[in-house]
Parts: C-alpha cells; sequence; structure tokens
C-alpha cells in the first residue's frame, strides 16, 4: 500500500524546459489545473501530500519522479543526466531525508533519472538511456541487490520516440505490463503478460497503478477500454500540457 506522494507544482517558467517533442508550448495556467487534478487523484488514491514550492531555477522540477527512486523502507537519491536538471536533487535530498534518514545515492559519473526504473514488485526494469548511463545502471543494479529486488535491463538508446524507459512501458498489476510494440521484444519482459498498445496510444503507456487505481491520460480510448475489460480502474486526467514538455503522469511525483 502508498501513503504518501511529493509533488511539485509547474513553475511559470515550465515552457523554458527540456522537450524533444514538436506539440507547442505549453499554457502555464492549463498546466496548474491539471496539475491540481493530478494532486487531487492521488488524494483520492488515499495519499497524502507533501507540495513542494514551484522552483523557477529548474523549469523542469515539476517532474519530480526524475530526482529519486522510492525503495519500501528507503530512498535513493539519483543524479538526473540532463545537466539543467541535476539540481534538482539538492532540495529534495532534505525533503527525503525528513522521511528517510539514511539515503542511498547514485555517484558519479553514474546518472539516472527515475523516468528510466520502472518498479514491478520484486523486480526492477532499469532502462539505459540518453540521461541513465551504464554506470548508473550498474550502481542501481548493486543497490537494489542489497536490497533484495533483482532487475534487469533495457536499452532504450535505439528506441525512437521515448524519453525514458517509463514512457513506453508501466506495471499495471501482478505479472501484468504495459509495453509498446517497439519494446515488446526486449526479452527483460519475456516471461510477463504483456498488455499491447496501439499505434498513436503510445503516451499512454505511461499510466500509474496506485492503491488498486491506474492513473491514466485522457484520450486513449482503446488502451483504457482494454484496461477496463482486464479489471483494472482507470482515473482519467488531461495531460496535455505536461506531454508538450515531454511529461508524463508517473513524472509528476514521487509515491511511497
Ligand atoms: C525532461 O526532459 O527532463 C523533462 N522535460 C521531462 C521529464 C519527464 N520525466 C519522466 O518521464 N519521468
Amino acid at each position: 500500500v502508498l501513503h504518501r506522494a511529493i509533488v511539485r507544482p509547474p513553475s511559470e517558467n515550465f515552457a523554458d524546459g527540456l522537450t524533444t517533442v514538436d506539440l507547442g508550448a505549453p499554457d502555464f495556467g492549463m498546466a496548474l489545473e491539471q496539475h491540481e487534478r493530478y494532486c487531487e487523484a492521488l488524494v483520492t488514491c488515499g495519499l497524502e501530500l507533501t507540495r513542494l514550492r514551484p522552483d523557477p531555477l529548474y523549469p523542469d522540477s515539476t517532474f519530480v519522479e526524475d530526482t529519486a527512486l522510492m525503495l519500501p523502507k528507503s530512498a535513493i537519491l539519483t543524479r538526473p543526466g540532463a545537466p539543467s536538471r541535476d539540481g534538482e536533487i539538492v532540495e529534495m535530498e532534505s525533503v527525503l531525508q525528513g522521511f528517510f534518514p539514511s539515503l542511498r545515492r547514485i555517484q558519479p559519473p553514474g546518472t539516472v533519472d527515475g523516468g528510466d526504473i520502472c518498479d514491478a514488485g520484486p523486480h526492477w526494469f532499469i532502462g539505459v538511456s540518453a540521461r541513465t548511463n551504464e554506470e548508473g545502471a550498474r550502481q542501481l543494479t548493486g543497490i537494489l541487490a542489497e536490497a533484495g529486488f533483482t532487475s534487469s535491463r533495457v536499452d532504450i538508446r535505439g528506441v525512437a520516440g521515448i524519453l525514458h524507459l517509463k514512457s513506453g512501458i508501466a506495471h499495471v498489476s501482478d505479472r501484468k505490463l504495459v509495453v509498446i510494440d517497439s519494446l515488446a521484444a526486449d526479452p527483460a519482459f519475456e516471461s510477463w503478460e504483456i498488455v499491447p498498445v496501439d499505434a498513436g496510444e503510445e503516451y499512454a503507456a505511461n499510466c500509474v497503478s496506485v492503491n488498486g487505481r491506474l492513473l491514466f491520460p485522457k484520450g486513449f480510448p482503446r488502451l483504457e477500454a482494454r484496461l477496463r475489460t482486464l479489471g483494472e480502474r482507470p482515473l482519467v486526467l488531461d495531460m496535455s500540457e505536461f506531454q508538450k514538455m515531454d511529461g508524463g503522469l508517473s513524472c509528476l511525483s514521487l509515491r511511497f
């Protein structure tokens, strides 16, 4: 069961953040509104929120997920792979210390973005990407093994259209993963039950299971219907303004 989440609303210069998609600039007012709905959904799922202040020094800092990884009784501070984002961990470190006095850390020259790391219960998938390097993946594998978790690596460097591993996969429940077609043949997913994603709905592969509900983006009816058929209970949220900045549902919170 998850109890809490850390969130940070976008700052007014949110549109100055990094993006690779060509969907136009986000509207700040709409982004704030969508973020508020997202927070309400987390509360509906039973989570108590820690809301950090928007930080205009880091326009991407609303994507808190990239700065840490949550284990059942501790946390790992990451080292985000984009130079413009590496300072985001400074405040996150003091926030997390309030919950977990002994934090683990990814050390240089390792880099890890939380968006590349998919926790699937006792097993974790570690994406190696333009943001998460081999050394970061190696360190994380060790930390997870010490904590009793197995892990496997998925190299997404040659996969077009996704920034992070979790841009293309989500753990839904038990052995069930949503996986986009371009990742489905990866040996890491061999023994898993795959929920496929139709062409054009890839963005919705980034959905988030929280205490029996599934945060799911608005506008992807085929995957939504498929998941309902499988017994999932989607809570549908409009993510249009975050999508313009390469952000998905999982990036907007750290859940623990
Ligand atoms: C970035 O490029 O770092 C941000 N604009 C988006 C980060 C999205 N985070 C995530 O998928 N976990």
